[in-house]
């Protein structure tokens, strides 16, 4: 009983350590709940959310898609991590997570950053950094040094609270509008090259051992 009814079909990975609010922020997300007790995921968990995408610089008709976004959880514990990372390839898009009274998930930041870029689909996936429980008076992280990590990172950075909501919506229209525009650069890229034929020549960037190739391709 597939539903087949939309455009695009986009993947989302939350990742980050165990306890950060993974799976708090995505039920957060897709009920509006928050749950105070803790219950540790077990290899991975998905949901869906179906929306009406519409590009942010558009507004006919026709820039309006359809999304079925699936959002994977991924369990923080290290004993899941082989099998957890067997989902990254499959991500178009990354939320990584660290809580922000937890200094030791923050230093876990680089790492999972790294974990990432070995796995995903590209060496420079879209990711978002969120330091989530900003509802918590006992911080262990500061703003101002989240944003540091994050621009020496190269990725946005967004606060959030899974308990009260605050900027959970944002964080993951962010994420979804970092994927769209990568999407639609790599059609008009297509499209470009069909024009041209084959004696187009390849972007300097563009790498053209045929491994690397593969894994520079579009994610879908
Ligand atoms: N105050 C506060 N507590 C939160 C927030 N998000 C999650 N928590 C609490 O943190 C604990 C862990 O949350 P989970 O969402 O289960 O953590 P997780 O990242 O999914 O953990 P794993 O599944 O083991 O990887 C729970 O007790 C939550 O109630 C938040 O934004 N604020
Ligand atoms: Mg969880």
């Amino acid at each position: 009983n597939l539903d087949t009814n939309y455009d695009f079909l986009i993947k989302f990975l939350l990742l980050g350590d165990s306890g950060v609010g993974k799976t708090c922020f995505l039920h957060r997300y897709t009920d509006k709940e928050f749950k105070q007790k803790f219950i540790a995921t077990v290899g991975v968990d998905f949901r869906l959310k179906k929306l009406v995408y519409e590009f942010p610089e558009e507004d006919d008709e026709d820039s309006k898609k359809k999304i079925h976004l699936q959002l994977w959880d991924t369990a923080g514990q290290e004993r899941y991590r082989s099998l957890t990372k067997a989902f990254f390839r499959d991500g178009m898009g990354f939320l990584l997570l660290f809580d922000l009274s937890s200094e030791t998930s923050f230093r876990s930041v680089r790492q999972w950053l790294n974990e990432i870029k070995e796995q995903a689909y590209s060496e420079e996936p879209d990711i978002v950094l969120v330091g989530n429980k900003s509802d918590l008076d006992s911080r262990d992280v500061s703003t101002a040094e989240a944003k540091k990590l994050a621009d020496e990172l190269k990725i946005p950075y967004v606060e959030t609270s899974a308990a009260t909501g605050e900027n959970v919506e944002y964080a993951v229209g962010h994420l979804l509008d970092l994927v769209m525009k990568r999407m639609r650069d790599y059609v008009s890229h297509m499209e470009q090259e069909d024009n041209q034929g084959s004696s187009s020549h390849p972007e300097p960037s563009q790498r053209l051992d045929s491994e690397t190739n593969k894994k520079s391709s579009c994610p879908c």
